[in-house]
């Protein structure tokens, strides 16, 4: 199996997200994250990673709208120029948009601050100087991970940093910029039927928001229920989808506090239907953030109970393109992540 990972992640690397209210807290989503599987899978004997081919930008922009990626290309640059023009003693950040547009059709585009509040969704997603550079590098992981699948391998990882499964057609949120996930499930799309499976402890509003409308990606997700959990409005389970897409998105919400029994049988449920739909090719959205050690989730699966999710998605027999969203109990990242891949590809 090869796994594809880019030096280049280090390029994001904001400071503070703001958590609840006013308050703000060292970014979870950092490059340390990475560092701690880097050192496990060598410590499992893994295959050493491969540097990614370079896509061209057409493959995203069949999934994410020009106007929005227009925005993620130049937002630091124009938020630097702002301050720079303007008289003021803050030294250099990252941006954060604190004006959100209420009303989408809206189409006054003119400043950083209404593409901000068009294009971000909440405030979990700064940008730094080098995002736009590292999200570029974390797709074209995930497509170089699509690629081996297309050419007859079983499995394929993608160490995607950034997470991509909050990011939707024109919005970014939740640590997510460009979705890698929804990018490498449309690039086999061509090929084949796609299920795109995701484990993650969030909902995948992004996912979700890109293909909602398709029939030839089924889309399923597995998370903490909206009615209190993040993205608070996207991943009820009535949300099936819409037009000839119709039946072709699946949400299943969990309590707080999901155990690892509870867990496997919502899971049988999504991959019974996954088998249903017959694809050729599966992609995984995998998140760590479901361990009872995560501090922004609320579920309580164990390590046994990660090696078992990998086990019961093995029993799919689909050529698999692993891609890394969310975790975030930095000591034990590396071990549960592993610990989740070697349950599927070991
Ligand atoms: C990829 C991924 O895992 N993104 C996760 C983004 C989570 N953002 C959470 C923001 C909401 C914080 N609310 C905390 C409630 C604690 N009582
Ligand atoms: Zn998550």
């Amino acid at each position: 199996m090869k796994i594809f990972h880019s030096p280049k992640h280090t390029l994001h690397n904001p400071k503070y997200e703001v958590y609840e209210a006013a308050e703000l807290i060292e970014f979870r989503e950092n490059a340390a994250r990475m560092d701690s599987i880097l050192a496990r899978l060598e410590l499992e004997k893994y295959p050493k990673y491969s540097l990614p081919t370079q896509y061209d930008i057409s493959t995203i922009l069949e999934v994410h709208t020009q106007e929005y990626f227009q925005f993620l290309s130049s937002a630091w640059e124009e938020w630097e120029n702002y301050r720079i023009s303007n008289p003021n003693n803050y030294p250099s950040t990252d941006y954060i948009p604190s004006t959100f547009a209420s009303n989408e059709t809206v189409s006054r585009h003119s400043t950083i601050f209404h593409k901000g509040g068009m294009f971000v969704k909440d405030l979990t997603a700064p940008i730094s100087q080098g995002t736009f550079a590292a999200a570029l590098e974390s797709v074209n992981c995930a497509l170089s991970a699509a690629d081996e699948i297309l050419g007859g391998e079983t499995f394929a990882l993608s160490l995607s940093r950034p997470p991509g499964h909050h990011a939707g057609k024109a919005f970014c949120g939740g640590y997510c910029y460009l979705n890698n996930a929804a990018i490498a499930a449309n690039y086999l799309s061509k090929s084949a039927k796609v299920a795109l499976l995701d484990v993650d402890y969030h909902a995948f509003n992004g996912t979700q928001d890109i293909f909602y409308e398709r029939n030839d990606v089924f889309t399923v997700s597995l998370h903490g229920d909206p009615h209190f959990e993040y993205p608070y409005f996207s991943g009820y389970a009535e949300e099936t989808g819409d037009g000839v897409g119709e039946g072709f998105n699946l949400n299943v919400p969990y309590r707080k506090g999901t155990t690892d029994l509870e867990y496997f049988m919502h899971l049988q449920k999504a991959l019974d239907a996954i088998t249903d739909f017959s694809p050729k090719y599966l992609v995984l959205s995998a998140g760590v953030d479901t361990h009872e050690g995560d501090p922004n989730g609320t579920a309580k699966i164990s390590y046994s109970g990660l090696v078992k999710i990998g086990e019961m998605i093995k029993q799919l027999h689909l050529p698999t393109v692993i891609i890394f969203e969310g975790g975030y109990a930095i000591d034990d990242l590396g071990k549960n992540f592993v610990g989740l891949l070697g349950g599927l590809v070991r």
